[in-house]
């Protein structure tokens, strides 16, 4: 059964996959999915027939058959444990890869979203001037931690698995504020990950929906 993800009509990162949909469309391109999209306005992501899958009227979504999935984290565990390719087989290696998926979501992207919300505010001069450095500091003592744990390694535990692919997802989205480029173990992690043709098809299927050309 070919699955049905939505997407922005017209994502505000123009097509610079920074747009949650493209972890999915990744974790489906290295599992050799066929994919369909449904491309939503911000309006219709508000309306009572997209909120029955999602219910903060947002995007990304998963439908297969009579199973509807939120949240971008969750719908790429379900393609993992679906398919080859992105959890190990041996039970500790997966949970381990588990973990890591868990920790890009809910400890490493919590303070770079942040840090978006912040420049939004910027016009609030004195929230944004007080917070501004310890969000940077907290994401900065991360991408350390994070850095040294990888060393020399390719990827953070054995073969690139899903654990690597959230990681680099919420790390790119910190590529505009230049924080990336101060950590060059990370920054060729992430560079490795996006030279993996499965990325590259993913960005290109995104970047047609920016430019027009494709859905
Ligand atoms: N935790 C959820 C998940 O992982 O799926 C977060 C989903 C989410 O934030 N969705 C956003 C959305 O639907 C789009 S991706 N927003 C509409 C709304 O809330 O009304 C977030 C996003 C937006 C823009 C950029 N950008 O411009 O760089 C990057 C990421």
């Amino acid at each position: 059964m070919i699955p049905t993800i939505t997407a922005f009509e017209r994502s505000p990162d123009r097509g610079r996959g920074l747009a949650h949909d493209m972890r999915v469309r990744w974790a489906l391109e290295e599992v050799g999915q066929p994919y369909n999209v449904r491309l939503v306005s911000f309006a219709a992501m508000k309306q009572p027939a997209h909120r029955a899958l999602h219910p903060f009227g947002q995007i990304p979504t998963y439908e297969e058959g009579d199973l509807a999935l939120f949240e971008s984290g969750s719908i790429v565990l379900h393609i993992a444990e679906h398919h080859v390719g992105l959890l190990p087989g041996d039970a500790k290696a997966r949970a381990r890869a588990i973990t890591r998926m868990f920790a890009a979501a809910s400890t490493v992207e919590p303070p770079i979203l942040e840090l978006q919300t912040l420049k939004f505010a910027e016009g609030d001069k004195p929230r944004f001037e007080q917070r501004l450095p310890m969000v940077k500091d907290r994401i900065r003592a991360y991408l350390r931690d994070l850095s040294a744990r990888l060393g020399d390694a390719e990827w953070l535990d054995g073969d690139f698995s899903a654990g690597d692919l959230m990681m680099v997802h919420v790390l790119l989205r910190l590529r505009p504020s230049g924080i990336l480029d101060e950590f060059a173990t990370l920054s060729a992690y992430c560079d490795r990950a996006r030279a993996r043709p499965a990325y590259q098809r993913a960005f290109a299927a995104q970047l047609a929906v920016a430019t027009g050309n494709g859905g």
